[in-house]
């Protein structure tokens, strides 16, 4: 037995619809990850309900980091996403600045489906860019790529000379690995696609589009990329393991015939988290 990795998640948790720390943490978890949650906001449910309470905790986070600096512990890797005011930008900055070791994940929670969430001003989108920018990793959806490169949501299906190209414009920002994810490719099909800089390869997995788009997916997307990343494999790999459980997770939650809201019925899939045959469902884009 090794002594299990350790992440600083930066996300909000919400009471009912699956988002964000109730998937992030359960999902690490079973991968053998330590969770250590840093959270931006409380909410009575996601933005998704329309109507919730949310409690705002920007003040809390520079707290948390003043405590683990004291405390002189490490962490393997820092990993943000949804946040509650723009002020929490300089504090996910100040955290990366404290573990310059750690890797950096950045998923840039704006927004689906071409429209920003409710709670999402237009300074904490444009400042969203400066997190990408030190990041070693961004898990942007293919609204919030959108934004970030100032460009209009593309109505239409995207084609592979589209996406190398904005994967490319994004990398070029900062971040070393780019992953676009919700991206349609024509013929019914769905996929995710990714750049590493390093190797200057572009790769692309995907599946069958399922017509409800569920809370959490991308949560759950990033964090088992996030994961997969940690225990050392290639971005094709990692992307393919991310991919291909989100996948079939939907597909099962699809045939409960739930509402959106309600998130990636995540429960009754986690024991089978590890087992990623490594068969290679990735492609080059
Ligand atoms: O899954 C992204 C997310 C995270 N947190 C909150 C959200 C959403 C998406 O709607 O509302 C509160």
């Amino acid at each position: 037995m090794t002594v299990p990795k350790k992440v600083a998640a930066i996300h909000d948790i919400s009471g009912v619809g699956r988002c964000s720390l109730t998937v992030i943490i359960p999902v690490l978890s079973a991968m053998g990850i330590q969770v250590c949650p840093v959270p931006t906001a409380v909410l009575s449910a996601h933005t998704g309900y329309g109507e919730f309470v949310m409690k705002d905790l920007t003040d809390y986070i520079p707290a948390a980091l003043a405590h683990y600096k004291k405390l002189g512990l490490g962490f393997d890797c820092i990993y943000t996403g949804f946040l509650a005011s723009s002020e929490q930008i300089d504090h996910c900055l100040e955290f990366f600045e404290g573990f310059p070791e750690a890797l950096k994940v950045v998923d840039p929670v704006m927004g689906d489906n071409g429209i920003s969430y409710q709670t999402y001003t237009r300074e904490l989108c444009e400042r969203m860019s400066e997190l990408a920018a030190v990041a070693d990793i961004i898990t942007p959806n293919l609204t919030e790529a959108a934004i970030l490169l100032g460009e209009r949501f593309p109505e239409k299906d995207a084609d592979a000379e589209m996406m190398r190209d904005w994967l490319v414009r994004l990398s070029e920002k900062g971040p070393r690995m780019v992953v676009i994810t919700s991206v349609r490719m024509g013929q019914g099909s769905i996929c995710t696609v990714g750049y590493d800089r390093e190797t200057g390869r572009f790769w692309k997995t995907g599946g069958e589009y399922v017509p409800i788009s569920y809370s959490g997916s991308g949560d759950m997307f990033a964090s088992l990329l996030t994961g997969s990343i940690l225990e050392g494999d290639s971005l094709p790999v990692a992307m393919d393991r991310a991919c291909s459980f989100t996948q079939s997770t939907i597909r099962s939650t699809f045939s409960l015939g739930t509402e959106w809201t309600d998130g990636i019925m995540f429960e009754p899939e986690l024991y089978r988290v590890n087992q990623y045959s490594r068969l290679g469902g990735y492609t080059e884009l």
